[in-house]
């Protein structure tokens, strides 16, 4: 299989000779938070794949209800003034989940495509209101919003942006990492004076210029960089004065990550448009989307056709899966299970890694968390070698200690399914521990604990 996988299989955001020289694991079987490999270890996954196995493995619910829909209706589209039955029910169950007058969903096949939506959504508003020259988005350094053209112009990763360059119309400014970028500022005053950047960046473009500000509530991509506390208020404030529509992109933080079903609830934010993806199926069926309020729907819906739509916009056998994982998160409480057992009984494990000699900052939100790899945790200092080797290092250490734990530059990042134990969080931490306690060693011996 490793043999046909490198002749014949292009894998994402990979270097591919590469891999085909040293062989990808193959997964074979999940269930709850563990993975099965070909070669028969059992891995803890702390990604919940990719942040979106929320009810974790092997529910079999899901596929007797996929079984059911495709044996009845397997296909058919939302073009052309027909429905069915999942959809409707799913945009119905989607409308009394979110908060406010978020009633409306434009379904997609992924995140990318449902913030492709978005683009188009927030200039045809717009232009349906006579302001066609209000086209801009403001979004973030080191967001993500996916690798389409579109998804990826609004992510402000510049290795993206590298490959195939950007569509127009879209700026970014500051992301609220205070440990890295902080500086001497307190985390409140580091946060505020990133959210005022997006006021200076409007005031720069013009108002009459500025469509939209999007972020995701934490950004998980970008390292899982939970922003202060005085960051979204203010955020929200700006947004209200100069009347831009707000989109929260909830691809990661909805249904439940953070402890709310949304990370708007979480933040306090009240977004015009949330992105939806992932955690909508719990990653069992592709599925995304745009929950729209009120005000943006009626206007997009009430001038002539909104030029825009997906072969699979709303597939019922995805929408059918969605509907069901929705009923298992809130008919067994998984939310509350984040926020009572699983999110202080890792918080407090988590946040004790802090004193490992290798770790800054340790940080979870929900059951999405960052840990901060530095050199001299006093100076928060970064690592001489260049960014992410440390990172690497601590992955591969993971790794063979059969614990999904991923690494965005220098920093660790979990998200684990959300139904995840307790005496499986005490296997993770002991594991995170282990793969910490060997990256140093190996530091050491190589002469890589020297800061920049
Ligand atoms: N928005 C956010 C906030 C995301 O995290 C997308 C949009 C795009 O969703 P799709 O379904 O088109 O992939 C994402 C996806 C990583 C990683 O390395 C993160 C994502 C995807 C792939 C890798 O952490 N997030």
């Amino acid at each position: 299989m490793q043999a046909l996988d490198a002749k014949h299989h292009m894998h994402p955001f990979t270097e591919n000779a590469a891999l085909a020289r040293k062989g990808a694991r193959i997964m074979v079987r999940g269930e709850g938070v563990w993975l099965t490999d070909s070669e028969g270890h059992r891995i803890l996954d702390g990604m919940a794949g990719l942040w979106c196995t929320n009810i974790g493995y092997g529910r079999k619910e899901l596929g007797d209800v996929a079984k059911r829909q495709m044996d009845e209706l397997a296909y058919y589209n939302t073009f052309f003034q027909t429905s069915h039955v999942p959809a409707i029910a799913l945009a119905a169950k989607l409308a009394e989940l979110a908060p406010g007058d978020l009633n409306h969903t434009f379904f997609a096949g992924s995140g990318s495509e449902a913030n492709d939506t978005n683009i188009r959504a927030v200039r045809r508003y717009w232009d349906i209101k006579g302001q066609p020259e209000k086209r801009v988005i403001i979004a973030r350094t080191n967001g993500y919003h996916g690798s389409t053209m579109g998804g990826g112009s609004l992510g402000g990763m510049a290795p993206i942006h590298a490959h195939g360059g950007k569509i127009d119309g879209i700026v970014h400014i500051g992301e609220p990492n205070w440990w890295a970028q902080g500086g001497d500022m307190t985390p409140e005053a580091f946060g505020l004076m990133r959210a005022q950047e997006l006021e200076a960046k409007i005031l720069e473009l013009g108002v009459e210029k500025v469509a939209a500000f999007i972020g995701e509530p934490v950004q998980g991509a970008g390292g899982v960089i939970i922003p202060p506390s005085t960051y979204w208020p203010e955020i929200q404030r700006i947004v209200d004065k100069y009347g831009i529509l707000l989109i929260a992109d909830e691809v990661i933080t909805g249904f439940g990550r953070t402890g709310n079903w949304f990370g708007s609830e979480t933040f306090g934010i009240r977004p015009h448009i949330m992105t939806i993806a992932k955690g909508l199926s719990s990653g069992y069926q592709p599925i995304g989307g745009s929950i729209m309020c009120d005000e943006v729907a009626e206007i997009l819906g009430s001038h002539g056709d909104f030029n825009h739509g997906y072969t699979y916009s709303g597939h019922p056998v995805a929408a059918a899966v969605a509907l069901e994982n929705l009923r298992i998160i809130e008919e067994e409480g998984i939310i509350e299970h984040v926020r009572n057992v699983a999110h202080p009984y890792l918080n407090e494990r988590w946040q004790a890694l802090a004193d490992h000699p290798l770790v800054g900052e340790a940080k979870l939100v929900g059951l999405m968390g960052s840990i901060a790899l530095t050199p001299n945790k006093a100076t928060r200092a970064k690592f001489a070698s260049e960014t992410g080797t440390v990172g690497y290092r601590c992955r591969e250490r993971c790794f063979a200690n059969n614990l999904i734990m991923r690494h965005v530059g220098d920093r660790m990042i979990i998200a684990p399914p959300l139904v995840i134990r307790p005496e499986e969080i005490d296997v993770l931490i002991a594991r995170a521990r282990k793969s910490l306690d060997e990256c140093y060693a190996g530091l050491k011996d190589d002469g890589l604990l020297k800061a920049a």
